[in-house]
């Protein structure tokens, strides 16, 4: 591939933008490539990852008052998932509108297609007759295009902290977006990670297996395979920290040492001081509060706030 001849918007593009800014930089979407998403599976069975845990047992504990709302509607509508990833979650919803014959369409929407096959798979064995609609596409993408409006209400779910991966001023570009997806009135349940004691945040992100420095470190893998380049993996450090004020969690690829990686494919190098660090993901925490008046700022009036036992994550369901 040529320089020259780069589509706008391809990672090879991204890249180039990003290790040429100061401070260099790097978008977390490109975590989920087929390795990534491994990766990204055996986070979430991590102990210290308690984001999945917590929200499964909302799931578990109150899927019958999730979904009141959408089905005293009393019509058929469509369960739209943003980010649907391996649908562990949405399929504890999935069972209990079989189990009542429910009239309703599931479109999972995913940026990794490789994550879309599975989950369509899977969705083939454990439901068979779920009419199922996959929509392979960033979130703001599908939002724009709104691919499932077939005139039905819908109940789009935006869970997993999704949202926590990006900062605030773009949390309400989402959800301004979230407006133009949502236009019957509809219903959107969007899963936050709360702020709690900042070891327990640290930790989920720094977890003693290193299963998420792989998993950050895959950027660079990728950028290797992808872009031919010469990287050292092992010459960057993965540093997640954890500021409690604005509750982000910021994860960061500090260069050990100074040095010049070469992506052939871009024609291109990039110098790097030492201990010079590119940022790869915000995982953004809120408190309560900051969740209602976001809500409100956004355009959108709570309707029920649904959290685990120990208040370590919350679902909220916004109209
Ligand atoms: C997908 N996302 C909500 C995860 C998070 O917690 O920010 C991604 C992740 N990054 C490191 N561990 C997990």
């Amino acid at each position: 591939m040529s320089s020259k001849n780069l589509d706008f918007g391809t990672f090879a593009q991204d890249v180039m933008l990003g290790l040429s800014a100061s401070p260099k930089s790097l978008p977390s979407k490109y975590f989920y490539n087929s390795k990534g998403d491994k990766l990204f599976q055996q986070i979430m069975a991590l102990p210290e990852y308690y984001l999945t845990k917590k929200e499964f047992e909302i799931f578990e504990t109150q899927y019958e008052s999730i979904l009141e709302p959408v089905l005293n509607l009393g019509q058929s509508f469509n369960l739209v998932e943003l980010g649907a990833g391996d649908g562990l979650k949405t399929k504890i919803l999935l069972k209990y509108l079989k189990d009542i014959k429910a009239d309703f369409q599931y479109f999972p929407i995913d940026f990794s297609g490789s994550v879309l096959q599975e989950l369509k798979e899977s969705l083939h064995s454990d439901f068979p007759e779920l009419s199922v609609t996959c929509i392979e596409d960033t979130y703001r993408g599908s939002l724009v295009k709104r691919l499932w409006d077939n005139g039905k209400p819908n109940l789009i779910l935006f869970l997993g902290s999704n949202l926590g991966n990006f900062s605030l001023k773009e949390a309400y570009d989402i959800l301004d977006h979230l407006k133009i997806g949502a236009t019957h009135g509809d219903f959107v349940l969007i899963g936050i990670d709360l702020k709690k004691d900042p070891q327990t945040i640290l930790d989920a992100y720094h977890d003693s297996k290193g299963i998420t420095r792989d998993f950050n470190l895959n950027l660079l893998d990728r950028i290797n395979q992808e872009l031919d380049g010469d990287i050292d993996v092992n010459s960057f450090k993965h540093w997640p920290c954890y500021d409690p004020v604005s509750g982000e969690c910021r994860s960061y690829l500090v260069s050990l040492q100074e040095q010049t990686i070469n992506l052939k494919a871009l024609d291109q190098s990039f110098h790097f001081e030492a201990f010079e660090p590119i940022f790869t993901e915000i995982s953004k925490k809120y408190s309560l509060s900051e969740i209602d008046r976001l809500a409100e700022k956004g355009g959108f009036v709570p309707v029920q706030n649904f959290t685990d036992s120990e208040n370590y994550f919350a679902d909220v369901l916004w109209r």
